[in-house]
């Protein structure tokens, strides 16, 4: 069962890239259509999205997972879980992409994460000087990193909102749904034993 119990087949997306990437921006930017003020992610955020593919609804679980303290050592069990992973890239924060390329290259290590598609956006596309879609591409060595998986590079900027349909529309396209229907997993459970194990 999803968030709020839907029965349809359902898969889990995980957000990643270093902190100030947007990864928060975006999420609130793709459900409410809105630009709402961010706070550094403590734990996480997480929504659920119904989208169309292949002439069928599905629903996508989508975490945002802060990359603080205690919250790291939840990150395998997203990990297992995830169906797709979207690395988010502050494309005008040159001093930090080599910092973000080692991340994403330890997460595609990941065994669980093995095969899953991956969408990289570089976001921020409307801060002046941020680097293009080829450059990104060229600087993380997608093709050389991403062998073995469908990959993608996507533009985009969180803020104004350029780029973010596309990107969820080639989430959808990418993801791939668990074969047999809804997860096994209960999510609304995990969120209560998150939050439960945070109060400690
Ligand atoms: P995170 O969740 O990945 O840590 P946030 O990142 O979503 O909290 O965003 C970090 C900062 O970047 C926020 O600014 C946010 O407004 C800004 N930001 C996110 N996406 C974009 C974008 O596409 N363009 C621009 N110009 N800024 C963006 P503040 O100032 O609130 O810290
Ligand atoms: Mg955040």
């Amino acid at each position: 069962m999803g968030l709020r119990g839907s029965k349809l087949p359902e898969a889990q997306v995980l957000f990643l890239g270093l902190d100030n990437a947007g990864k928060s921006t975006l999420l609130y930017k793709l459900k409410h259509n809105a630009c709402v003020g961010t706070v550094p992610t403590i734990g996480f955020n997480v929504e659920m999205f119904e989208a169309r593919k292949s002439g069928k609804n599905i629903a996508l679980t989508v975490w945002d997972v802060g990359g603080q303290g205690k919250m790291r050592e939840h990150w395998k069990s997203y990990h297992q879980d995830a169906a797709a992973i979207v690395f988010i890239v502050d494309s005008s924060d040159k001093g930090r992409l080599q910092e973000a390329r080692r991340e994403l290259e330890n997460t595609l290590r990941s065994e669980p994460l093995q095969g899953r598609p991956l969408i990289l956006l570089a976001n921020k596309q409307d801060v002046d000087g941020a680097l293009n879609v080829t450059e990104i591409k060229d600087k993380f060595k997608m093709k050389r990193i991403c062998s073995g998986r469908d990959w993608f590079v996507q533009p985009c900027s969180a803020s104004t909102g350029f780029g973010v349909e596309e990107a969820f529309r080639k989430v959808v396209q990418m993801v791939k749904l668990p074969e047999s229907g809804p997860m096994k997993d209960n999510i609304k459970e995990r969120v209560h034993n998150i939050k439960a194990s945070r109060r400690h």
